[in-house]
C-alpha cells in the first residue's frame, strides 16, 4: 500500500530504474568531479531550494551561490536575492511535483506541502492524500470529479485519484472486511466545504448502498437541515451554524437500512441577533418569499423587511439563491422525510411565531423603568400563533415569578430585562423547533428493531476557529476540536505504531505529541476551564470578570493557560493562540429561560409549544415543582458548556469503536472565488486542522520506509567497493556505512529500512547526479561514435 514506502514511490515507473541496472558501477567523487567542472550542464541543474519573498510568502528559486552563511538566489521571475543560508528550505526533486499523496515527498517542509498543493489545485486537482488523511481544497466553483461515471470508477477501483469517493468506498470495504463500524470525520474551518464534502460522501454511499428508497430520504434530510441550521455569514453563504452526525446503518447485505443524525450546538443567538451583512436562518427567508397566498394569510406573514429580527442586519437575498425555489424544495424534503401536511403547518406556525416576536414592543409605565408590552398585531399575531391568551403572553414578557425567603412575590422586569425574556423565548421556541425536527426526521429514517447490520457516520462539525475577538461559541467549538485532534493523534500514532512493531523497530525512539495538556485544562475538576465557568455560573453574583479573575487565580501556573488584562484569557491551543474575551461567557451558559415563559408554553393550544415545554422541564426537574423558585434553582439545569461536554464525550465514545477516515477541507481564499491560492491562508489552515501536524508526526517517526530489496538496487551501484555478500540487507547496510547516514537517523527492520526524513535526499542526490554522469559520459561517448 501507499503507506509502505512513501518516499520515492513515484519514482518507481520512473525510467531511471532501468537504466540503473544497466550501468556499471562508478565513483560518486569521480563523476563528482566531471559534473561541477562542466560548467554548462552545470548552469542548466542549479540546485533549487525554498525561500521567502518579501510578503511572507515562499518561492522556488535557484542557489547561485554559496558562501558559508550567505547565499544568492534567483527567483522565476528574474529577481535575484541575497540571503542567510538557514532561512532556506531544501525543495524536492522535479519528479515529485504534484504527487497525490504529500507523503511521497522527500522533504516535508512547509512550502513544498503548500507548493505541491497549489500544482494540483490549479489542475483541478482538488483532493490529495497526505498519509492517511484526504486534503481537499474548496475549488469554489463546478468541479468535474463527481456523479454517476465517477461514483461507478470507484467503485469498480478505476479510479486511482484521491477522493472523497475513494474514502467513502473505502469505508464500506472496511465496514464489510473487519466488521467494524466506520466514520469519515471532516474539519476545517467556516467556508473549507465540511458540508458539501459530507454530501458528495453520502451521495457515494446512497449510490452504493442504495436499493430500498431509504437512501433518497437520507439524502433529502441535507435540504431541510440546511434550510434551518444554515445561514449566510461573512464567511460563508451558507455557514452550518451546528455540528453533524450522521450514522447510516447498512444491512448485512450491504444495503442501506437507516440512518440516525444527532446535532450539537445549534448557534441560537443568531435568531434574535446577527451582525450586519449576513442573515439569520435560511428558512425564514424561503418562508416569506415561498409561502403559498393560504399559509401567508393564516400565518399573517410579512415581507421578509418587515420583521425586525430580520431587518437588523440589512441583509435579505443571497446571490444566485432564489429562496422562493428553495422552499419549495424544503417542503418537498419534508414530504419525502414524512413530516405531515399538518406537522409542517406547525412548523411553519413556530417560525412565524419567531418572526412576530422580534416585532413585541414595550412601554415604559413609571419611573423605574418598569415595562408593559404592547397589545399590538406583533402581541396578537403571537398568541394566536402559539395559541395562548394575549394575557398570560403579556405577562410572561413583563413580570417574573419570584420567591424571596418564604414569600412568593411577582416582579415586573424593566426594558432590558424585558427584551432578554422576549428573545430568550424566540431563542428556545427555535431551537426547540431545531430539535423536534430532528427528531421527525430521525423517526422517518428509523432503523428496524433487528437492526444486524453496520454503520458509516460521518461527522460534519465546526472546525477551530481564531477571530480577532473569540467568544463562548469559539471556546465551545475550540475545546470540541481539541477532542478531535486527540482522536486524530491517537488513531495515527497507532497507525505508526502498529507498522514499527511489525518490523521490530525501536518503538521508543519515536516520540509523539500529545494534546492532553490543553484538554487537562479545559475538563480537570474542580480547577479547569468549564468547572470554574460553571461554577461562576450558578453564583448569583458571578459576573464575566469574576470568573475571569477566578481563571487567572487557579489557572496560571498552567503552561496552557495565560491570563490577560481585564476579561480576557488565552488558551495555547494545538492549532495556535487563541485570546478569548469573556463577556457574555456567563450568560450564554446559563442559557435562562424563565419558568414563566416555560409554563406559557405548557399552556398552549397548539401543538408544539406544550411538547417544547415538556422537553425543558424534563431538563430542569427540580425547577419543575415549584413555579416560584430562587434565582438558584434556575441553575440547577445543565449548563451550556457542561452539555456539550457530556454529548462531546458520548460523540468520542462513539467515534472510538470506528474506524476513521480524516478529512481536512481547505479554503484557499476568503473571497469565496475560484483560482485563487493565498499561501498563508492555506499554511494556517494546514496548521490548524493538523495536516502539517500529520506530517510533523511522520517527522519524528521513520516516515520514509524501503525494503531491502528496493534500497540495495536503487544505490548498491554507488558502493565505492565490492562487498563479500551480495545479499540485500548486507548491500544495504555497507551503502549506509559508506555514505555515514548516522545511526540515530535510520533503523533497520525485519524486511525494510527506516529513515528519518530528508535522509533519503542525500542519497538520492548523489544518485542522481551520479546517473546524470553517466549518461553525459555515454552520450559523448555515442556522439563520438557518431
Ligand atoms: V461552515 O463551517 O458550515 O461555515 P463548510 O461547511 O466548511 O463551512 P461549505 O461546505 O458550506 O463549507 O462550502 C462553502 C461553499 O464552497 C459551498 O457553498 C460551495 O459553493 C463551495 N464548495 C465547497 N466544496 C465544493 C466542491 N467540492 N465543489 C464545488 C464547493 N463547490
Ligand atoms: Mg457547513
Amino acid at each position: 500500500t501507499s503507506r509502505e514506502e512513501r518516499c520515492l514511490e513515484g519514482e518507481e515507473d520512473g525510467s531511471s530504474e532501468d537504466v540503473t541496472s544497466r550501468l556499471p558501477a562508478v565513483s560518486p567523487s569521480r563523476i563528482e568531479s566531471r559534473w561541477s567542472d562542466t560548467s554548462s550542464y552545470g548552469a542548466k541543474k542549479k540546485v533549487q531550494a525554498w525561500c521567502r519573498r518579501t510578503n511572507g510568502d515562499w518561492a522556488l528559486g535557484k542557489i547561485l551561490s554559496t558562501s558559508g552563511v550567505e547565499s544568492v538566489i534567483s527567483l522565476p521571475e528574474g529577481e535575484v536575492l541575497r540571503l542567510s543560508t538557514e532561512s532556506l528550505l531544501p525543495a524536492n526533486p522535479e519528479i515529485l511535483d504534484g504527487v497525490d499523496d504529500l507523503m511521497q515527498l522527500s522533504y516535508l517542509n512547509e512550502p513544498s506541502v503548500l507548493y505541491n498543493l497549489q500544482d494540483r489545485y490549479s489542475q483541478d486537482k482538488i483532493y490529495t492524500k497526505a498519509g492517511p488523511v484526504l486534503v481537499a481544497i474548496n475549488p469554489f466553483k463546478e468541479v468535474q470529479l463527481y456523479g454517476n461515471d465517477y461514483i461507478e470508477a470507484y467503485r469498480r477501483k478505476a479510479g486511482d485519484n484521491p477522493h472523497v469517493y475513494a474514502i467513502a468506498d473505502t469505508a464500506i470495504r472496511e465496514m464489510a472486511r473487519d466488521e467494524v463500524n466506520q466514520s469519515i470525520i471532516i474539519s476545517g474551518e467556516s467556508g473549507a466545504g465540511k458540508t458539501e464534502t459530507a454530501k458528495i460522501a453520502m451521495q457515494y454511499l446512497a449510490a452504493v448502498g442504495g436499493g430500498s428508497g431509504i437512501e433518497y430520504e437520507i439524502l433529502q434530510t441535507n435540504p431541510i437541515l440546511e434550510a434551518f441550521g444554515n445561514a449566510k455569514t461573512s464567511r460563508n453563504d451558507n455557514s452550518s451554524r451546528f455540528g453533524k452526525l450522521i450514522e447510516i446503518h447498512f444491512s448485512t447485505t450491504g444495503k442501506i437500512s437507516g440512518a440516525k443524525i444527532q446535532t450539537f450546538l445549534l448557534e441560537k443567538s443568531r435568531v434574535v441577533q446577527c451582525a450586519i451583512g449576513e442573515r439569520s436562518y435560511h428558512i425564514f427567508y424561503q418562508l416569506c418569499a415561498g409561502a403559498s397566498l393560504s399559509l401567508r394569510e393564516k400565518l399573517n406573514l410579512r415581507k421578509a423587511d418587515e420583521y425586525k429580527y430580520l431587518k437588523q442586519s440589512n441583509c435579505y437575498s443571497i446571490v444566485g439563491v432564489d429562496d422562493a425555489e428553495r422552499f419549495h424544495t424544503v417542503l418537498e424534503a419534508m414530504n419525502i422525510v414524512h413530516i405531515s401536511k399538518e406537522d409542517q403547518d406547525n412548523v411553519f406556525a413556530m417560525l412565524a411565531a419567531v418572526l412576530w416576536l422580534g416585532n413585541i414592543s414595550f412601554s415604559v409605565i413609571d419611573n423605574e423603568n418598569h415595562v408593559e408590552v404592547v397589545a399590538d398585531e406583533g402581541a396578537h399575531t403571537v398568541a394566536k400563533l402559539i395559541g395562548c391568551n394575549i394575557g398570560d403572553l403579556k405577562l410572561a414578557l413583563s413580570t417574573r415569578k419570584m420567591k424571596v425567603g418564604h414569600d412568593n412575590i411577582v416582579q415586573k422586569l424593566n426594558l432590558s430585562q424585558a427584551i432578554d425574556t422576549r428573545d430568550a423565548l424566540a431563542k428556545s421556541l427555535y431551537a426547540s423547533l431545531f430539535e423536534w425536527l430532528v427528531e421527525q426526521i430521525n423517526k422517518s429514517l428509523a432503523v428496524g428493531k433487528r437492526r444486524t447490520g453496520r454503520s458509516i457516520s460521518i461527522l460534519d462539525i465546526y472546525g477551530f476557529e481564531s477571530f480577532d475577538k473569540n467568544s463562548f461559541e469559539q471556546f465551545c467549538i475550540n475545546y470540541a476540536n481539541e477532542r478531535l485532534q486527540q482522536h486524530f493523534n491517537r488513531h495515527l500514532f497507532k497507525l505508526e505504531q502498529d507498522e514499527y512493531i511489525q518490523d521490530g523497530i525501536d518503538w521508543a525512539k519515536v516520540d509523539f505529541e500529545d494534546n492532553q495538556d490543553c484538554l487537562y485544562l479545559f475538563e480537570k475538576k474542580p480547577l479547569g476551564l468549564l468547572s470554574l465557568l460553571d461554577e461562576e455560573s450558578t453564583f448569583p453574583n458571578g459576573t464575566d470578570l469574576t470568573f475571569a479573575n477566578k481563571l487567572k487565580q487557579h489557572l496560571n501556573s498552567n503552561p496552557c493557560f495565560r491570563g490577560e488584562r481585564g476579561k480576557a484569557f488565552t488558551v495555547h491551543h494545538y492549532a495556535g493562540e487563541v485570546a478569548y474575551d469573556t463577556s457574555g461567557f456567563l450568560e450564554k451558559n446559563r442559557d435562562l429561560l424563565h419558568m414563566d415563559s416555560i409554563q406559557l408554553l405548557a399552556s398552549c393550544k397548539s401543538h408544539l409549544p406544550p411538547i417544547f415545554a415538556s422537553k425543558m422541564l424534563a431538563q430542569s426537574a427540580n425547577v419543575a415543582s415549584n413555579p416560584y423558585r430562587s434565582s438558584a434553582a434556575d441553575s440547577q439545569r445543565l449548563s451550556v458548556a457542561t452539555k456539550f461536554k457530556g454529548q462531546l464525550f458520548q460523540l468520542m465514545q462513539r467515534l472510538e469503536n470506528t474506524t476513521p477516515h480524516f478529512i481536512r477541507c481547505i479554503k484557499p481564499n476568503n473571497l469565496q472565488l475560484p483560482a485563487i491560492y493565498e499561501q498563508g491562508l492555506v499554511l494556517q489552515q494546514l496548521r490548524c486542522c493538523g495536516v502539517l501536524e500529520v506530517v510533523r508526526i511522520s517527522r519524528s517517526g521513520y516516515p520514509t520506509r524501503m525494503s531491502h530489496q528496493k534500497f540495495a538496487r536503487r544505490y548498491g551501484f554507488l558502493l565505492l567497493e565490492n562487498i563479500a555478500s551480495q545479499d540485500p540487507l548486507s548491500v544495504s547496510v555497507a551503502i549506509l556505512q559508506q555514505f555515514n547516514i548516522l545511526p540515530e537517523m535510520y533503523q533497520v527492520g525485519y524486511t525494510k529500512l527506516f529513515f528519518r526524513t530528508g535522509q533519503i535526499g542525500a542519497l538520492e542526490d548523489t544518485r542522481n547526479r551520479t546517473l546524470h554522469g553517466i549518461l553525459r559520459v555515454q552520450s559523448c561517448f555515442r556522439g563520438h561514435k557518431a
